[in-house]
């Protein structure tokens, strides 16, 4: 009974950390953050988001973080017409799903100035046969990449394993 029991909360803890684990979190803008002299769309096309990672906004006080609800307010910054606004300095966007979605910053002036970036969330799926990775290539990278995966899994419920048990 008592077994079974540690059995549980070691699978769960591993699951939580495994987890952790694969999702990934992107500082906005890297480590300039979000700032107007920051090049977003040079950032972005470096990052992979991939449905389940979160965005991470680091800013001053200058600053804040609004979300546009389409491609023609995030072209026209028409800021008035935001569905969601953040501000602190820390705003963290989970990316729970595939799609565009627009951020901004909704001081005056900031996003005409370019402080603003758009995001694509792939699922994971879409992730592995992104472009850039030719299609020769691709079922190479995606098995190296799931037992990767495994592996980090194997290694994390180990981990969580011999670390629950030395708590207890
Ligand atoms: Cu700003």
């Amino acid at each position: 009974m008592e077994a079974s029991y540690k059995f549980y909360l070691v699978l769960v803890f591993a699951m939580f950390f495994t987890k952790q684990a694969l999702a990934a979190q992107h500082v906005v803008g890297g480590s300039q953050g979000w700032d107007e002299s920051t090049d977003f769309s040079s950032w972005s096309s470096g990052q992979t988001f991939k449905v389940g990672d979160q965005l991470v906004f680091k800013y001053t006080a200058l600053h804040s973080v609004v979300e546009l609800g389409s491609d023609s307010a995030y072209k026209n910054c028409d800021i008035g017409s935001a569905t969601d606004s953040m501000n602190g300095g820390n705003s963290v966007v989970k990316l729970n799903k595939a799609g565009t979605r627009y951020f901004a910053c909704g001081t005056l002036g900031h996003c005409d100035q370019g402080m603003k970036v758009t995001i694509k969330t792939v699922s994971a799926a879409d992730a592995s046969s992104a472009p850039g990775s030719s299609s020769s290539s691709t079922p190479n990278s995606t098995s190296a990449a799931s037992a990767f995966h495994f592996a980090t899994s194997f290694i994390l419920l180990i981990a969580s394993m011999s670390g629950f048990l030395f708590i207890i």
